[in-house]
């Protein structure tokens, strides 16, 4: 009996060990973790607001429409094509390139948008 409750003891003490080595190996480490940076650029007055000149890729890219009509931010190559309501914001993910970007409705507003 003696033997048998040894057995079991040590059994759980395996079990204990390999779930918190477990627990260990899912946690990612710190260096690998970057930070997702969120940039804004407004349309205003029937402009693009400046664009940022920081971007990276895997940011988010945060459009806001401040005007009373309806924009988008389009790239020309297709890459995306986001419509915004009067007021409305939209997030997209930033993919490396240098984009051509117009508005669908008024495309006499253009602006140039590079990611690294
Ligand atoms: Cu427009």
């Amino acid at each position: 009996m003696l033997r048998m409750t040894m057995v079991l003891l040590g059994m759980l003490l395996l079990a204990g060990g390999s779930v918190s080595a477990v627990a260990a190996s899912t946690t990612p480490p710190a260096a690998t973790v970057q930070a997702q940076r969120v940039h804004v650029i407004v349309i205003d007055k029937m402009q693009f607001g400046p664009m940022p000149t920081d971007v990276r890729a895997g940011d988010i890219l945060e459009w806001t429409n401040k005007d009373i009509l309806e924009h988008s931010a389009t790239a020309r190559e297709g890459s995306f094509d986001i419509d915004l309501k009067p007021g409305a914001s939209a997030r997209s993910v930033a993919t490396a390139g240098t984009f051509a970007v117009f508005c669908k409705f008024h495309p006499t507003m253009t602006a140039t948008l590079v990611v690294k």
